[in-house]
């Protein structure tokens, strides 16, 4: 059997990251042979939980080309590995998006569930497989969980988050004033810091024949982001749209802690739609919502303006 590898997209986030450890742990622990990966930089957020809780990096890869045998978590389109696999080497896919190409991956089993975070898919297959993760794993799980749930603000945030956190931190609860210091190091953006972490968080989605770019930040104290470097937004979007040769891009940036949305953009076309599926008026390109919502939220609003109906894939839910 050729080498079985479990990993999340190319710069994944903490969520990515956690999945890809805890699941290659789960494997290995009930007798399948498999080493987890990252592909690309993780985020900040990533790194601050693995240095924080003191668990191994995961082995750096850049390609799986072209025998060995992939798992993926968190993600299910092939456009968000950069053809760094092919489809059929996948063999199986776990993830929590609507808006997912999971189908395209023919080999592989699918487990495509609308959870908060896919840390909770991974810590209920630990649960149904009558298995304890390690301490570092349940705190990496439990990490994911609240930074993909907004700790537990997001839409997306359902009753089997809530039960698998419960579950997990009744075994290892996290260190005091981690979930603090993790959405602090992540509002970092000083310097260069801020076109880095769009740079990371921007996701490309085809609608039609657009190409649309949404770069998703989360933070704390983003008035003051969007107040004081409104233009360095501004321009390091346009540089990313020429750049991925994008027909329209925005930024969306959840603010935790003020439980809302600054929309930023200068596309004329992108501020109407989002006018038009969220509401949001702009003032001078940038436009706020109340409430959090996430971009996996946003794309199935957008793609249905853009291009009709979004089309409902057979998903093989096991
Ligand atoms: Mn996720």
């Amino acid at each position: 059997m050729n080498p079985l590898f479990t990993t999340s997209y190319v710069d994944p986030d903490l969520d990515g990251v956690a999945c890809a450890i805890a699941y290659a742990e789960l494997l290995n622990a009930t007798g399948v042979t498999a080493t987890a990966c990252v592909m690309g930089h993780p985020t900040v957020e990533a790194e601050f939980a693995l240095s924080t809780l003191g668990v191994a990096r995961p082995i750096q890869r850049e390609s799986f080309l072209p025998i060995e045998r992939v798992i993926i978590l968190d993600a299910s389109e092939p456009i968000h590995f950069e053809g760094r696999l092919v489809p059929e080497q996948v063999i199986e896919v776990i993830d929590h998006r609507q808006v997912n190409e999971a189908h395209l991956f023919s080999n592989a089993k699918v487990q495509i569930e609308f959870v908060g975070a896919a840390a909770t898919l991974v810590a209920e297959r630990f649960l149904k497989q009558d298995h304890v993760p390690s301490v570092k794993s349940a705190q990496l799980l439990q990490a994911a969980i609240i930074s993909n749930t907004q700790h537990f603000q997001a839409n997306t945030t359902t009753d089997r988050d809530s039960a698998m956190m419960q579950w997990l931190h009744e075994m290892a609860p996290l260190p005091d004033a981690f979930v603090q210091d993790m959405f602090a190091a992540k509002s970092d953006f000083t310097g260069e810091k801020l076109a880095h972490a769009m740079d990371i968080e921007t996701a490309i989605f085809e609608m039609g024949d657009k190409r649309i770019g949404i770069v998703q930040l989360e933070m704390i104290g983003s008035d003051a982001l969007v107040r004081d470097r409104r233009n360095e937004l501004l321009q390091i979007l346009e540089s990313f749209r020429q750049q991925n040769n994008l027909d329209h891009i925005f930024l969306t940036i959840l603010d935790i802690e003020a439980k809302l949305n600054r929309f930023v953009t200068v596309d004329r076309i992108m501020q109407s739609v989002l006018t038009e599926v969220l509401g949001v008026t702009f003032v001078e390109n940038v436009g706020v919502r109340d409430g959090i919502i996430m971009r996996k939220e946003i794309v199935p609003l957008i793609k249905k303006s853009v291009v009709g109906p979004v089309t409902s894939f057979a998903n093989d839910v096991t």
